[in-house]
């Protein structure tokens, strides 16, 4: 017999994000992890996270065949939009650990249907320098504006000398966006933000977890002033997040990393798969999908 109270409560039909970010920062690295969902806690706010396309499905294999076996992810390409994949995933939350009014009432699990598509970081070098770029770019763009929100994600253990490239394409991408958000629903000030500094399981991230905005002022003052500049013109909502897709191992909590080599170069890969489990990948996509905060979310995966 079904019980009623555990169908769950579908919010928001398909949600459409777009995930843009330098190159090598962990975009594709945090899909496959979302999709993989290892290792989840049974005290989880999650109740499960499935895939909702092959696409997704594919996310999961690449998360078994080269993040847990220490494997290093090939670039992402920067092609003809078209070619670009769209990832679809479910997500399912339990309603009694969550604030949304709706579910709260009703205590009913909340699911919804995320569609996320990752660009090439290739998109956000050529934000930096508009007068040099390829046709993809104005392609993308549109694509970005046709989307319901933003994930941007910044690298925390980014060098200081990047910050200030980092802060260029976001002003450009910002008047770009504005340019095609006016023309499309003067949907402005609807246009969500989500923030997202990746692997925070190492520094300079890591002594911060509680206190984004401390991070920020002293790791990428002028990303955070680009953002204010970028939230106060278009009345938008702009939240800021950390999330580590390696996550830590141990107590007290280390990063769970370790360096690892092929003929070309060295790389970081997950030290320990069978404990991998990573911190904060749904909270900035519930914020995206609800406009709604959960500090449970933000602490785990
Ligand atoms: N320390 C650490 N490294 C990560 C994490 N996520 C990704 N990486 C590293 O960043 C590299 C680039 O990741 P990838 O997802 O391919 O970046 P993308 O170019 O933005 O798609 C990977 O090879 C990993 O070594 C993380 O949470 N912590
Ligand atoms: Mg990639």
């Amino acid at each position: 017999m079904t019980n009623a109270s555990n169908i769950p409560l579908e919010i928001g039909g398909n949600q459409e994000f777009r995930i843009i970010g330098p190159r090598r920062c962990g975009k594709t690295a945090l899909m496959a992890a979302l999709a993989r969902w290892p290792n989840a806690r049974t005290d989880s706010p999650i109740l499960s996270i499935e895939p909702y396309n092959d696409e997704a499905g594919e996310l999961i294999s690449m998360a078994q065949d080269i993040l847990e076996d220490g494997r290093e992810l090939a670039g992402t390409r920067f092609e003809d939009i078209d070619e670009i994949k769209t990832y679809s995933l479910l997500i399912t939350l339990k309603a009694k650990f969550l604030n949304h009014p709706l579910a709260a009432l009703r205590d009913k699990p909340i699911r919804m249907r995320v569609s996320c598509r990752e660009y090439s970081g290739e998109l956000f070098t050529e934000l930096r320098n508009m007068s040099n770029c390829s046709s993809h770019l104005s392609d993308y763009l549109d694509d970005c504006a046709s989307a319901s929100g933003l994930l941007i994600l910044i690298d925390s253990t980014a060098k200081k000398s990047a910050e200030r490239e980092y802060a260029q394409a976001l002003d450009n991408l910002q008047r770009e966006l504005n340019e095609r958000l006016t023309i499309n629903n003067g949907g402005l000030q609807n246009y969500r933000i989500a923030v997202v500094f990746t692997k925070c399981e190492q520094p300079p991230a890591s002594g911060y977890w509680q206190n984004i905005p401390t991070f920020m002022g002293l790791n990428f003052p002028t990303v955070k002033t680009t953002f204010t500049k970028w939230g106060n013109t278009w009345g938008c909502s702009i939240n800021y997040f950390f999330c580590s897709t390696f996550g830590t191992k141990g107590t007290p909590p280390k990063p769970n990393f370790k360096k690892n080599k092929n003929e070309k170069a060295t790389y970081g890969v997950i030290d320990k798969p069978r404990i991998w489990r990573p911190l904060g990948l749904v909270a900035p996509l519930y914020w995206l999908a609800t406009g709604k905060e959960d500090d449970q979310l933000r602490d785990t995966v």
